[in-house]
């Protein structure tokens, strides 16, 4: 596989688990899904986490996957590399996953003693890609051991941060986020 094969293929791959999150951002709102409940003096997951946008990202996700099916032949074959597929699966996988991750990142925050909005580096930028890929990998499994050879998953760890790093700052400079994590 070659470096423009490599980069593409997990750019492509990985964009329906980019977007829940900035969709989120964007939706949020309403019930959190801890309900206020705490643990231990802290909230299990804080107000950041809500239904709403939980739901709105996810579906986000899925309705991009869906999109780039439709798009992937005719930009693969401009891009001269192979087409990259969602199956169904594999699109509810990734953009579950990537919500449910960050979930998960918010409770392991709150455990930790950061408050709401507190960064956590290294967790923050890669959270969301644990928990897209592992969702993905227990939906469909061929498909993501099939899309996800060692040298995209290695650019997959590389890029995302940086990428996390540089939305999540327009987003904070346009106003959409509190903070620029
Ligand atoms: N958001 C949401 N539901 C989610 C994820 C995000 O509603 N499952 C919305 C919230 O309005 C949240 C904003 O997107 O405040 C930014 O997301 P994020 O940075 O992940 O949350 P934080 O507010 O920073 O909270 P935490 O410290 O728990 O990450
Ligand atoms: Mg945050
Ligand atoms: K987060």
């Amino acid at each position: 596989m070659d470096l423009v094969t490599v980069v593409t293929t997990a750019l492509w791959a990985m964009l329906p688990a980019y977007v829940p999150n900035n969709a989120a951002v964007l939706a949020g709102g309403g019930r959190p899904i801890d309900g206020g409940r705490t643990w231990g003096g802290r909230r299990v997951l804080g107000d950041g986490k809500t239904w709403r946008g939980t739901g709105a990202g996810t579906a986000a996700g899925v309705a991009l996957a869906l999109v780039l099916n439709a798009a992937s032949g005719p930009v693969a074959d401009l891009l001269g590399v192979p087409a990259v597929e969602f199956p169904l699966a594999a699109a509810v996988g990734l953009a579950l996953g990537a919500m449910v991750g960050d979930i998960g990142a918010s409770f392991v925050k709150r455990r930790s003693g950061r408050e709401r909005g507190a960064p956590f580096p290294g967790l923050d930028q890669l959270d969301f890609v644990v928990g897209a890929l592992a969702f993905a990998a227990v939906l469909d499994f061929e498909w993501v051991t099939a899309t996800f050879t060692a040298p995209v998953l290695a650019t997959v760890l590389i890029v995302t941060p940086l990428l996390h790093v540089v939305t999540n700052g327009i987003a904070y400079l346009i106003g959409a986020k509190d903070e620029p994590w």
